[in-house]
């Protein structure tokens, strides 16, 4: 590998936007430096890097910076397409696989940032958060994961927000598991990967930071 090949990740341990590309770079295999990053003292190559945002994750590779997750996941599985594909290969699939990938961003994040930030009332969140949910899990249906029996983009997308299960199950006495059983069980099935389970944070402990805040 080159000096130009080299691949850079700046992060932060409880993104669940960072653990997306994180996941996604263990689907492939690809080797990379990671430098967590203090998001209350941002440093010069954050601000560098992402200029507009000034977030991370940020992927730096051949000399660009790339941003937003989404579209880091995207560019991982353009730049190795010899392993498996994250994205469908056929326009149709690609756009819906592209449209639960954007629901995530907008209804989960939304709804889980509820929670995570104590605004508004528990058992109203959680009742948006089980609707969220339903509404996946009539996505996934049967299937193994939500691109069929491959793990793959949407998987991805939506896969760091399970270990908000725990949370909601205590702050608002609800079962997970009794509400939607096909996610339960599609999220057992993705922490059986490696590259998941080594990303993910442990659910209990975002309770607590939960609690804490
Ligand atoms: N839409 C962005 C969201 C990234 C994001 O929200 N990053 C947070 C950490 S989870 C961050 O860097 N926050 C620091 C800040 O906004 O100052 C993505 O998908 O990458
Ligand atoms: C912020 O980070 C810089 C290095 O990037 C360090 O020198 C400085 O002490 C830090 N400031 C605080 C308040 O932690």
């Amino acid at each position: 590998m080159t000096h130009e090949e080299a691949v850079v990740l700046l992060d932060s341990l409880i993104s669940p936007f960072g653990q997306r590309v994180r996941i996604a770079l263990a689907e492939k295999g690809v080797d990379y430096e990671y430098k967590v990053q203090d998001l209350k003292n941002k440093s010069e190559l954050l601000l560098k890097s992402n200029p507009v945002y000034k977030q991370i994750p940020v992927l730096m590779h051949n000399g660009n910076t790339i941003c937003q997750s989404l579209i880091i996941v995207q560019y991982i599985d353009e730049v190795w397409p010899d392993k498996a594909p994250l994205l469908p290969t056929e326009p149709y699939a690609r756009a819906n696989a592209r449209f639960w990938a954007d629901f995530v961003d907008k209804k989960v994040y939304e709804c889980g940032s509820k929670l995570w930030k104590r605004k508004g009332e528990h058992h109203e969140t959680a009742k948006e958060w089980v609707e969220i949910f339903k509404l996946l899990e009539c996505e996934l249906g049967d299937k193994k994961y939500f691109g069929d029996e491959a793990f793959g983009y949407i998987d991805i997308a939506l896969v760091p927000f399970i270990v908000l299960f725990y949370a909601f199950e205590q702050c608002a006495k609800l079962s997970m598991d009794e509400e939607c059983p096909k996610i339960v069980a599609w999220a057992k099935r993705c922490m059986e990967r490696e590259g998941v389970s080594n990303a993910l944070t442990d659910p209990k402990k975002i309770y607590e930071m939960i609690l804490s805040q």
